[in-house]
């Protein structure tokens, strides 16, 4: 099986309620690679454009409000079968609905609190990736 990347959020309620390192370790101990990461605090405007696909929905307003109200950690991570794995690692959206030991079980409090964010499918990692990070902030192993 190939290598392959996917993007993360660790998302502001998470974040503010101090599971960064924890989360990260669950990652790391899943068997993710970090290739790149960076704690950053993102506008509405550029909150509005990362979820343009849901522009339509009716939580949009809430959700660009949620995530861009305080720092979240953004990263890119590589392993074998990575979007699929990732998927499974953090949960169904809503954590009322997430299988036991998964990250939004642990951490998240409601379907739009829910603790971090996943890339769905590989086309969509690559293009989140490369929304916050250039190629100079990635290192993957092979390097
Ligand atoms: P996922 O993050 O599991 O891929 P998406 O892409 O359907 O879920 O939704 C993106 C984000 O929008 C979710 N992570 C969550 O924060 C928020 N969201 C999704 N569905 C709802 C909803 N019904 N009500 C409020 N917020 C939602």
């Amino acid at each position: 099986m190939n290598t392959t990347t996917t993007f993360t959020m660790i998302k502001p309620d998470a974040v503010k309620a101090g599971h960064t390192g924890a989360i990260l370790d669950d990652m790391i101990k899943a068997g993710f690679r970090l290739v790149a990461i960076k704690h950053l605090r993102l506008t509405p405007e550029t909150a509005g454009i990362f979820y343009q696909i849901h522009k339509e929905r009716p939580f949009f307003n809430d959700l660009v409000a949620f995530m861009s109200s305080g720092p979240i950690v953004a990263a890119v991570l590589e392993k074998e079968n990575a979007v699929e794995d990732f998927r499974k690692l953090i949960g169904a959206t809503d954590p009322s609905k997430a299988d036991a030991g998964t990250i939004r079980a642990k951490y998240a409090s409601s379907i739009q609190e829910n603790a971090v964010h996943g890339s769905d499918s590989n086309e969509n990692a690559e293009l989140e990736a490369s929304f916050f990070f250039s190629g100079l902030e990635r290192h993957p192993d092979f390097l």
